[in-house]
Parts: C-alpha cells; structure tokens; sequence
C-alpha cells in the first residue's frame, strides 16, 4: 500500500482522516517528531480548533521550519480546515500569532449579523471554471469555520494560486486553494462524502496537482440557497443498551422509549452502526448518536458507544456527533474523569462534535445565579476552549409550560396556536434534565444564551412534548430560540413525513432538521427527504455515486 504521512500535532478527530485515506488504499504513517518530516514524500496536516492553538502546538514542537522546507522542497502537500488557515499570515481569531505566511493574505471572522456564526454545514468549492483537485461544481462539501479569507478576485489568482470559492451570505470566502505542490481546503474532505474522497484522491494520486488551473471544458452550474449552505437533513440515533444488554437504536414516544405491550421492552429498532451506514449511504448529511442511558457501571474505557463510533466512522464520511454522559463523572475503579477527558475518548474515537445535555442545565442555572460570569470551568468552556466552537453541541430537551396570562410567569412566552389542556392561550419551555424525568426552573431562551455564552457552537433542538408523535417539528419552540442566539440551531423532534422538513425549512430559518422515527421504522428514507425538498426548489446536498 502506498504511503502517506500525516502530522501528528494532538488536532482533535483526526481519525476520520485516516479512515478516508485508508478508505481510498493508502496507508498513513505518523509523523511525530520534526525529524520524521524529511521522511515523508506526502504530507498532510490536519486541522481541528483553534488557530493559534494550531500554530502553537506546531511552534513549540519545533515543527515549523521543517514543515517549510517540505514545502519549499516541492513535496506534495495538503492541508485542512485550520490546517489551510495556517498557510495565511495571520488570523483575526489570534492576531498575536503568526501563521506560515506561504499565502500573503490573512482571516476575519464571519460577520454574525445577517446569518449564524460558525459557518456550519455544506456549501459549494467553485473553482470558477479551473481544473481543481477533481472539485465539482455541482458537489457540496462540509465546512465548519468561523474565521475565514475572504476572497478578492484575481489578487492571489495574479500570485499563481489557483482558488475556490464558497459563499456565505454575502461573504465570499477562499473554500481551497492550490498552487504547485499545495492543496488546501477549508472543508472537511474526509466528511464531505463521496465528493470529498473524490478530492481527497486526486492529492493522494498526484493527479490533481498535474492539471492544477487548466480550464474546464464544460463546468456544471453551480447551485446554492440563498446564504450558499444546502439545508441539512440530520438522522439521529437514540442508543442504549436493552434489558438483554445488546446495544440498541431505540425511539421514544415522548422519551419513553419502552413498549406499551410486548413485556415492556425496550423498543428495539436496530444496531447502530449499520442503520447509520444506511443512512450515510441514503445521503444523510450528519449523522447524530445519543447515548441516552450515557452509561452505567461501565468503565469509561470500554463505553460500547467507543466502539460503536470507531466502527461507524470507517464508513460513514459525513459528520458524527456523539451525546450522553458529557460531564466530570468518577469512573468505576474510583478515578475522577472529566467532561474535556471524556470528550476526548470520544474525539479520538471519530467523532467529530460532542453534544451536552443535562450538564448544560446545570452550567446555565450556575451562570445566572453567578451574574452571568463565567470562570472558564464549565465542560463546554473546556471542550470548545480545546477543540473548537464547533465541536460542542448543546441538545436541549424542552417541555412545554401553559400558562393562561402573559404576566403569570417571569419566563420567555409564546402566544402559541396550540393552546394547552384548559385552553392556555401561551406557555414557555421549560428546561429538563436526566432524559426529561426532571424539570427545571430555566427556560429554553435562557439556557440558549447561557450557552451560546459558554461557546457552544450548535444547538440540537429537541421538543419532549412533539418526540416520536410524526405530528411536524414545535415551529413555535424553533422560532422562538432562533431569534435568542446566532449560533445554528438543529430541529428536532416530530417529523413524520418528508413535508414536515419542508415545512420547518420554509416557516423557519432553522440551520438543520432532524429525523428519528420515521427512518428507523423505515416508513421513509433520507433519500426521499432530500428529493421531496428538491422537488419543492430547496437545494439540498445531492446523492453522489
Ligand atoms: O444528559 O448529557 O447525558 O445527554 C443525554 C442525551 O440523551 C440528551 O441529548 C437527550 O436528548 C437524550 N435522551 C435522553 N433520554 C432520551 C429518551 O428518549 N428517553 N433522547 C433521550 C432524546 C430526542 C431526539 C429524538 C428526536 C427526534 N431523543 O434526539 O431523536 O426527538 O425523534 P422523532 O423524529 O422520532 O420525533 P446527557
């Protein structure tokens, strides 16, 4: 098999990396000292986080002048996401570092005022017409950033490099760029399915770099919604091990996930991994687990869900989020684990964002009786702090609260059109915990902007009272935290037929929309979700062979 070196520099999930180029049958060797460099003929760096991070971490290791003259060598080498950032002068994300300097331009953050900061989700590579490393004009690729370069046409265009572009509002950014032996992308390839193999492919065969810029006979139109992301149709996973202690897909109605008859069992609708398999390959554009019971009386090293992730990432090339048990927890053998050490276990695993639940509660209600102060201890401080906004994702379980006047509670309202049992014309979300069995006194605008403070970058949305009922995602509940906070929002709970997704893309602006049920008991594919919404002219990532 042949070769690839990959710069080990502790980058977070780089395990879907090397899942992807073993995938397209090579073989990665590490590099793990500045020595090891001269050794490799291709070398990709990795990049996950923060860009100063990044830099540091490459800077105190020593790698940085080896990594230039592999360049200046004229050896293949390619670079991502925060990797390709580090090819700029500098970022506006840390001005006091100084990045490689092979590109003369430099970062700015997204501006969050007409759209959600980071930029998350698939959007377009546009070479403007130019051979790129096998980039398709009609193709999407998974981005997640929030500091990027902005494009000025023609000006590194007129230094050699050849650009792709991604638009973002109103903000277009360089989504790869290349030039002799360099390739760069701002997108994850090795989670941007088949599109992002495909350009992964033509680094690891050279064939990219030979017809680098040559101009494309025929360029496919290029398509992209209004703020240039595709809308994003997420399968989501609830796993726990069954009474049998297999580990299991289950659904809840409402979050009781046992069977009304049939012994009382824990409803069992298939093994994780090969129903998320089925689903990538059904064009799900992330793919989300929750380990719903997290685990218990299990050492934290050999969590199934560990398993389950390393498994499931060797063939799924989209992003993985993972939930449950994200929280400083003592380990059976007595050891104090954290939240950020757990994340870690899970990073390592393959997943590529981690999703807190009951402890974001928790965190929120310390937040306000502190007086919104933060102290930077919080497991979401710490994850993001370490591996990126990006990576942390918040899943709230909200339940509705009726209340019959406006000033009968101090909580954020909604005028609802479905008003409650004695006819409660408004209600608020109340927060919950433990799998929704406890209420708290913390309403779901609340713990969205204690959050987002925090450095989440994702909200996973899901609504205790709409769960498993096929009646259509909570748009009141969705509507309502969209307008609280900048950061995406994924809708969840409820969907029952293809319309519901267009209905909640249409009647919010909701950034995702999952589905559970529906998929699991196979009454639709993801496959049918993404052509329905086609159909009625909302643009969605296209199956590729
Ligand atoms: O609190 O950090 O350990 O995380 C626990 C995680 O497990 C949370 O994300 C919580 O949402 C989830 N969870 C806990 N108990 C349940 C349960 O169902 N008994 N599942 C549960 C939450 C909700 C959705 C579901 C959608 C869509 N599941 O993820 O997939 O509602 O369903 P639908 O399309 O079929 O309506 P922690």
């Amino acid at each position: 098999m042949p070769t690839v070196h990959l710069l080990d520099y502790v980058a977070g999930n780089i395990r879907s990396l090397v899942n992807a180029i073993e995938k397209l049958g090579y073989q990665v060797e590490w590099i793990k000292s500045p020595e090891d460099v001269p050794k490799a003929e291709k070398l990709i760096l990795p990049g996950v986080g923060h860009f100063g991070h990044c830099l540091s971490q490459l800077s105190q290791a020593g790698y940085l002048p080896a990594v230039q003259q592999h360049i200046a060598a004229g050896k293949p080498f390619f670079a991502v996401c925060v990797g390709l950032q580090a090819l700029f002068q500098g970022s506006a994300e840390d001005p006091d570092v100084a990045g490689l300097g092979v590109i003369p331009s430099s970062l700015d953050r997204f501006s969050d005022a007409d759209k959600p900061v980071p930029h998350i989700g698939w959007n377009s590579a546009d070479t403007h017409g130019r051979a790129m490393y096998d980039l398709r004009a009609g193709s999407k690729y998974y981005y997640v950033h929030s500091y990027k370069c902005p494009y000025k046409p023609g000006e590194l265009e007129s230094q050699g490099w050849t650009v792709a572009t991604g638009t973002y509002g109103n903000e277009t950014f360089i989504g790869a760029i290349a030039k002799g032996n360099i390739y760069a992308t701002q997108f994850h390839p090795e989670k941007s399915g088949v599109a992002g193999l495909r350009t992964l492919r033509a680094f690891l065969t050279g064939a990219g770099a030979k017809n680098l810029g040559a101009p494309l006979t025929q360029p496919a139109a290029s398509s992209a919604s209004k703020d240039g992301l595709t809308r994003r149709v997420i399968a989501c996973l609830d796993v726990r091990t069954n009474d049998q202690g297999d580990l299991v897909v289950t659904k809840g109605d409402q979050y009781d996930v046992r069977e009304k008859s049939d012994g009382n069992n824990v409803r069992n609708l298939g093994k994780p991994v090969e129903m998320a398999k089925r689903y990538y390959e059904d064009g799900a554009d992330e793919v989300t687990f929750l380990n719903i019971t997290s685990f218990r009386d299990c050492p934290l090293a050999d969590l199934p869900m560990l398993e389950v992730l390393r498994q499931t990432s060797r063939t799924v090339f989209v992003p993985l989020t993972i939930g449950g048990g994200i929280r400083d927890t003592v380990d059976t053998d007595g050891t104090k684990v954290t939240a950020l050490e757990i994340a870690t276990m899970y990073f390592k695993s393959g997943a590529d964002k981690v999703s807190v639940g009951s402890d974001a509660v928790i965190a929120a209600e310390e937040y306000y009786s502190l007086g919104r102060k933060l102290f930077g201890n919080t497991a979401i401080e710490q994850i993001s702090r370490a591996y990126g906004n990006q990576a942390v994702v918040v899943s709230v379980d909200p339940k509705r609260v009726y209340v019959p006047k406006r000033d009968a509670t101090r909580h954020a309202l909604v005028e609802t059109a479905a008003p409650g049992p004695k006819g409660e014309p408004y209600c608020w979300y109340a927060c919950t915990i433990k799998g929704g069995r406890e209420t708290r006194d913390i309403d779901v605008v609340e713990l969205a902007q204690a959050v987002e403070a925090m450095g989440c970058g994702e909200l996973l949305l899901n609504c205790i009272d709409k769960d498993g009922t096929n009646s259509g995602f909570d748009l009141e509940l969705i509507a309502q935290v969209k307008a609280a906070v900048t950061i995406p929002v994924i809708a969840s709970s409820g969907a029952g037929v293809p319309a519901h997704f267009d209905e909640v893309f249409r009647r919010t602006t909701t950034d995702a929309a999952l589905g559970a049920g529906m998929f699991h008991r196979g009454e639709y594919t993801v496959k049918q979700v993404k052509e329905y919404l086609d159909e009625k002219g909302l643009v969605v990532r296209k199956f590729e062979d």
